[in-house]
C-alpha cells in the first residue's frame, strides 16, 4: 500500500520545527522528480540529475521559521487553477492561457534613481540572491484568500543591489507587455502595462518579498513567473506578476487598478475589515477549498511588522 507523507507545509504548525518543515519538503521533493512513491528505496537512486537541476536552481529553499500561518497551507492545486492574471483574460481560469508566457530567458531593467542602471537575465538576478521560503498569507480585495509557501528573496536584497539615490521615494514594478504572449494586453479600455508601486519604506519592510518560487519549485506561468511582488499585509492586486522593470522614482506611482478606478483601487490597499469595498464587504474572506468563511484581520495579520511604517499618515486613504 502506498502511504501519502504529509508534505513540509502540511505539517500541523504546532509540530513542525524549521528544520522539520525543510526535511520534509526536500523528502517530498525527492519523491516527486523521481516521479515514484516515496517509500521505495529506488527513488533516491533513479532521482540525481533531477534532484541535482533541481539544487543548481536553489530549490528547495531553507524555510525561513520567522513567518508562521494561523491556518493551513491551501492546496498546491486549488492555488495553480484559481488565478487573476489579466493579461491572459478576465476569468479565475486562465492558467491555460498563461501557458503562452516564456518566462525563459526573461530580461531584467533596475532603473531611474538609481547610482547605475542595470538590465540582467533573471538568471544572473538569481544567482546573486539568497533564495529562502516562507508561508504567507494572501488576501484578494474580492474577498477569498490562501496561504502559499512561496520561495524568494526580500524585496530590500532587490533594493540593495540597485542602489537607489536619496531623491527615490517609491519603488515602481512593472509587468511585461506582449501581445503576441497576451492578447488581453491590446485591450485598449485597461491601462496596460500592470504597474504597481510601494514606498521606500514598504518596499524596505522585512516583509515585502519577491517570489521566484512556490510550494517548493519555481513560478507557475499563472502564478507569475518567473518573478512577481509578494506584499501579504495588502489586497493581492497589489502582488504583480511576471516582472520586467523596478524603477526607482520620485513621484507616486498610479497602479493598474487605481488608474482604471481609483474610487474602489488606491495606490495603500492594506487590508483592514472594517474599511469596506464599493462592491464587498472586508470584514470576512473565505480560504480557497474552504465553504466557511473566517474573518479578516488589519493588516491581514501582519501588524507587528508593518503597522510602524503608517505612523503619522493615519490621514491618508491607508485601507482601500
Ligand atoms: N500582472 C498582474 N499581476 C497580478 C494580477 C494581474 O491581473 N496581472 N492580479 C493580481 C490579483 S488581483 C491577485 S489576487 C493576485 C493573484 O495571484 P495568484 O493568481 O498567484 O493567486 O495577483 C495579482 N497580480
Ligand atoms: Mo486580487
Amino acid at each position: 500500500m502506498l502511504t501519502r507523507r504529509l508534505k513540509g507545509w502540511e505539517i500541523p504548525e504546532s509540530e513542525a520545527t524549521p528544520e522539520a518543515l525543510f526535511e520534509g519538503r526536500r523528502a517530498w521533493l525527492k519523491a516527486a522528480l523521481g516521479g515514484m512513491a516515496l517509500t521505495s528505496p529506488l527513488s533516491i537512486a533513479l532521482t540525481s540529475p533531477a534532484r541535482a537541476e533541481a539544487a543548481a536552481s536553489g530549490y528547495p529553499a531553507k524555510a525561513n521559521g520567522r513567518f508562521a500561518l494561523d491556518r493551513p497551507i491551501s492546496a498546491e492545486r486549488l492555488v495553480e487553477s484559481y488565478n487573476n492574471f489579466y493579461e491572459f483574460g478576465f476569468e479565475k481560469t486562465v492558467a491555460g492561457a498563461a501557458q503562452a508566457l516564456k518566462p525563459d530567458p526573461w530580461t531584467i531593467k533596475i532603473d531611474g534613481l538609481v547610482e547605475r542602471e542595470q538590465t540582467l537575465s533573471f538568471d544572473d538576478l538569481l544567482k546573486k540572491m539568497t533564495l529562502e521560503e516562507r508561508l504567507y498569507r494572501h488576501r484578494c480585495v474580492e474577498t477569498w484568500s490562501m496561504a502559499v509557501p512561496w520561495t524568494g528573496f526580500p524585496v530590500k536584497a532587490l533594493v540593495d543591489l540597485a542602489r537607489p539615490l536619496s531623491g527615490a521615494k517609491y519603488l515602481r514594478m512593472e509587468t511585461f507587455t506582449d501581445t503576441s504572449i497576451a492578447p488581453e494586453e491590446g485591450d485598449p479600455l485597461y491601462p496596460w502595462p500592470y504597474v504597481e508601486g510601494l514606498t521606500m519604506a514598504e518596499a524596505n519592510n522585512d516583509l515585502a518579498f519577491i517570489a521566484t518560487g512556490i510550494y517548493g519549485k519555481p513560478l507557475p506561468k499563472q502564478n507569475g513567473a518567473p518573478i512577481r511582488l509578494v506584499v501579504p499585509w495588502k489586497y493581492g492586486f497589489k502582488s504583480a506578476k511576471s516582472l520586467v522593470k523596478f524603477s526607482f522614482v520620485a513621484d507616486r506611482p498610479v497602479g493598474f487598478w487605481e488608474a482604471l478606478q481609483s474610487s474602489e483601487y488606491g495606490f495603500w490597499a492594506n487590508v483592514n475589515p472594517a474599511v469596506p469595498h464599493p462592491r464587498w464587504s472586508q470584514a470576512r474572506e473565505t480560504p480557497l477549498g474552504s465553504l466557511i468563511p473566517r474573518s479578516t484581520l488589519i493588516w491581514n495579520g501582519y501588524g507587528e511588522f508593518v503597522a510602524d511604517i503608517y505612523k503619522g499618515l493615519e490621514g491618508e486613504r491607508l485601507f482601500a
